[in-house]
């Protein structure tokens, strides 16, 4: 017999009976505490992703080489911290608050996208990370449409919409600096040594070495391993990089007639595990930032407050209209 309580033998069952169906779980539906816990770590991290990977381009928006990409890259960098938000809506109907969630990050317990620790040094990068690592985010993210968590789900169909656009803003960088002077191609040539290595990284470690992968691929929130994304990733830049006439400089990188995919070279394991334990070239610079930006926001969280206090005062029903 059982010794879960029958509403615990219940909501199992029908939690069971929603992921067989590949069905969707909502907020207020019964979940295995693991299920709401590897979410929330998930999602969390997405979230403080998206945040923290506002600075490497917001860097740039003063330096665009003209108005109109600087308006192009504002609007960028203001859809990430739209995805930010989505993200830690969806987190907080699995009962964690953002404040919780966000305090998780700014004393250093919560993991971000090891990606956002490099600089981005030139303009040509700013290319590359348009086109590696949103590339990167969208082959890991369109799967995620179909997470079997409903708001995480519905999230990242919008998110991946974005995230296409920006794909084709920073394709569209590197086409015209690799269409252009000899030094500008070289530039493109360079951003993209730089961050092939790192944007495969973003797939997270070897699947053998993943240990959430199989619990979050029974539950139907990943659908697919680490390395597959990250194959079907290499699959589709090879061609991409052809076209823009750049190439990576990786010597393992060719075709495999017989498996119908490109093989590529070991990525370097020890330099992502020392990313993600802090000491990549700009943790503790995004950290710093992202502290002092929490506090100089102080004052627009608490007029918010204000406001909200105010609203209940004069009319209940203000608020959520
Ligand atoms: N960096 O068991 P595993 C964006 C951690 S935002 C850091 O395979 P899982 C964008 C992992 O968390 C892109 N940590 O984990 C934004 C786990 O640690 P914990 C962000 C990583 O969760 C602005 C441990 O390693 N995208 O695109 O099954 C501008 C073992 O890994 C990384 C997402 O967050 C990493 N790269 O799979 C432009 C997508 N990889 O928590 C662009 C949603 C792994 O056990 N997330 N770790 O201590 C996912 O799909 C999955 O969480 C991952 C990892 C594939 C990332």
């Amino acid at each position: 017999m059982s010794s879960l309580p029958v509403d615990d033998v219940q909501g199992q069952q029908y939690f069971d009976k929603i992921i067989a169906e590949d069905s969707r779980i909502e907020p207020s539906d019964w979940m295995p505490a693991g299920y709401r816990k590897t979410l929330t770590r998930q999602v969390s991290q997405h979230a403080h992703s998206e945040i923290i990977g506002m600075q490497p381009e917001a860097n740039w928006i003063t330096r665009a080489p003209s108005l109109k990409r600087k308006a192009i890259l504002m609007a960028k960098v203001q859809d990430e911290a739209g995805h930010g938000l989505y993200l830690y809506s969806a987190a907080e109907t699995l009962g964690t608050s953002r404040d919780e969630l966000v305090d998780q990050l700014l004393v250093g317990r919560a993991k971000y996208s090891s990606i956002f620790n490099y600089p981005a040094r030139t303009w040509a990068d700013i290319g590359a990370i348009g086109w590696l690592v949103d590339g990167a985010a969208i082959a890991n993210q369109v799967p995620l449409c179909r997470a079997s968590y409903g708001p995480y789900a519905r999230s990242m169909v919008r998110i991946c919409k974005e995230e296409s656009f920006h794909q084709r803003q920073g394709w569209e960088i590197l086409y015209e600096l690799s269409h252009g002077t000899p030094a500008q191609k070289q530039m493109a040539q360079e951003a993209i040594n730089r961050f092939y290595g790192p944007a495969l990284q973003m797939f997270g470690p070897p699947d053998a070495d993943s240990p959430n992968s199989q619990q979050s691929m029974a539950w139907n929130i990943k659908r697919f391993t680490n390395d597959e994304l990250r194959q079907r990733f290499v699959d589709m830049i090879v061609p991409q990089a052809e076209a823009l006439g750049l190439h990576f400089e990786d010597p393992d990188l060719k075709w495999n007639e017989g498996r119908g995919h490109y093989d590529y070279g070991e990525l370097d394991w020890d330099e992502f595990k020392s990313v993600i334990a802090g000491e990549g070239p700009c943790n503790v610079q995004r950290m710093q930032r992202r502290r002092q930006a929490f506090e100089e926001g102080a004052w627009v969280r608490e007029a918010a407050a204000a406001y909200a206090e105010k609203c209940e005062r004069i009319d209940p029903n203000l608020i959520s209209a």
